[in-house]
């Protein structure tokens, strides 16, 4: 078994990335319940992202979405970031919201469309040489409604050149991490959606292009945790997006609807060697109706009991017992984990870094939500919508 002190020491290694767009309103297609307090610019949004980090001490870097965080100084809100004690990380990129994509936007069948499209993943990597983003997150609405509407195969030729286009653009510190949506908005079929073409086409592209798992992203019943062994085995893994959810919208916080998933999932990567920088751990969630700097903070909290339980495995016991053939031995030891309370450890790791053991309560004796529910009027949406 993992040594504590090993144990407490990748825990407070694993950094974890929140997503701009969680601070602010948002909602679903039907309703957006406004919050007060929430932020109204990039900076606020940062400010809320440094208390998340401040109480829990492992979410140091902040995912911007363009052009929902749209500034015109990229540098200086990395300034601002860093003056926070936070790092800009993944830079979004948005080519679903504008009219012109109602058909696609770099499968789009018209090449003006895909040109427009394309410019703008460009100029995140120019926002990436600003912030000193290391990561270009590409999520693709792309897709079609009805049987007939497109030519399936030549909207992958199109994928890939606009890919490629955005592969030779990245610095050598770079990537890009291509997204995977089993469908939604498309109903009919969507360009990427799935791991294996997103493998598909980061494997042609090279070593810089990685996919990224969007828990929320698969059709139920899916073994999340074998997609992401088989990409960590293939050196692809790129990172996450955490999140879960219980039918089809991906919203809600990770771990709340299927912690066992998580641990699971979190178990593939333990041993796969992914506990490292390599691997970007991202949230991207959206706080429709529960407070949303709470809800940050707990969704860290249940990112870091997965991963807790991960380590506590009993990796000499399960190969022993894997090697036997004990089938109910080997799940024993898995189990084992997953049902130890890792509560006290996580508060004990937490003491030693000079933080509260209850992040959530920290935070809310801190004053904070009262404070900026005084101070901001007019909070905006986090962008859907918007
Ligand atoms: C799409 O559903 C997605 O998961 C992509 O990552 C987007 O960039 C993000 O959600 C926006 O909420
Ligand atoms: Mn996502
Ligand atoms: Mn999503």
């Amino acid at each position: 078994m993992t040594a504590p002190s090993a144990v407490k020491a990748a825990l407070t290694s694993q950094a974890i990335e929140t997503p701009s767009w969680a601070y602010g309103n948002s909602g679903t297609r039907f309703k957006v319940f406004a919050q007060q307090g929430v932020p109204r610019s990039p900076q606020e949004k940062l400010d809320d992202a440094a208390q998340v980090h401040r109480f829990t001490g492992v979410a140091p870097t902040v995912a911007l979405h363009i052009p929902w965080d749209k500034v015109d100084d990229y540098a200086a809100l990395a300034a601002y970031a860093e003056e926070r004690g936070l790092r800009l990380g993944a830079i979004n990129s948005n080519v679903f919201q504008d009219d012109d994509y109602k058909l696609g936007s770099v499968c789009h069948p018209d090449a003006a469309v895909r040109r427009k499209a394309l410019g703008h993943l460009l100029e995140c990597v120019d926002i990436m040489d600003a912030t000193g983003s290391r990561d270009l997150k590409l999520w693709f609405s792309d897709g079609t409604n009805y049987p007939g509407q497109d030519d399936i195969r030549a909207r992958q030729d199109r994928l890939a050149e606009a890919l490629s286009a955005v592969y030779e653009r990245l610095g050598d510190d770079q990537r890009m991490l291509l997204e995977y949506k089993f469908f939604e908005p498309a109903f009919y079929t969507t360009d990427v959606p799935d791991w294996g073409t997103a493998y598909a086409h980061c494997l042609k592209l090279g070593p810089k292009a990685q996919v990224v798992v969007d828990t929320g992203h698969h059709a139920p019943g899916t073994n999340i945790e074998f997609i992401v062994a088989l990409l960590l085995r293939e050196g692809k893994l790129g990172g996450f997006d955490f999140n879960s959810r219980f039918y089809a919208d991906d919203d809600l916080m990770v771990g709340a609807a299927d912690p066992f998933q998580l641990f699971r999932i979190m178990y593939e990567v333990v041993r796969g060697g992914g506990l490292t920088p390599d691997v970007a751990f991202m949230l991207d969630q959206c706080h429709n109706i529960e407070p949303k700097i709470p809800a940050i903070i707990r969704s860290v909290m249940n990112v870091q009991e997965a991963t807790a339980k991960a380590l506590l495995v009993d990796r000499e016991a399960l190969a022993a017992a894997q090697a036997a053939g004990d089938v109910l031995g080997a799940n024993a030891v898995l189990m084992d984990a997953y049902n130890t309370d890792v509560r006290p450890l996580l508060a004990e790791v937490r003491q030693e870094q000079g933080l509260d053991p209850d992040p959530v309560a920290a935070y809310g004796r801190s004053g904070w939500a009262e404070r900026i529910v005084a101070e901001r009027v007019g909070g905006r949406q986090a962008g859907w919508g918007a």
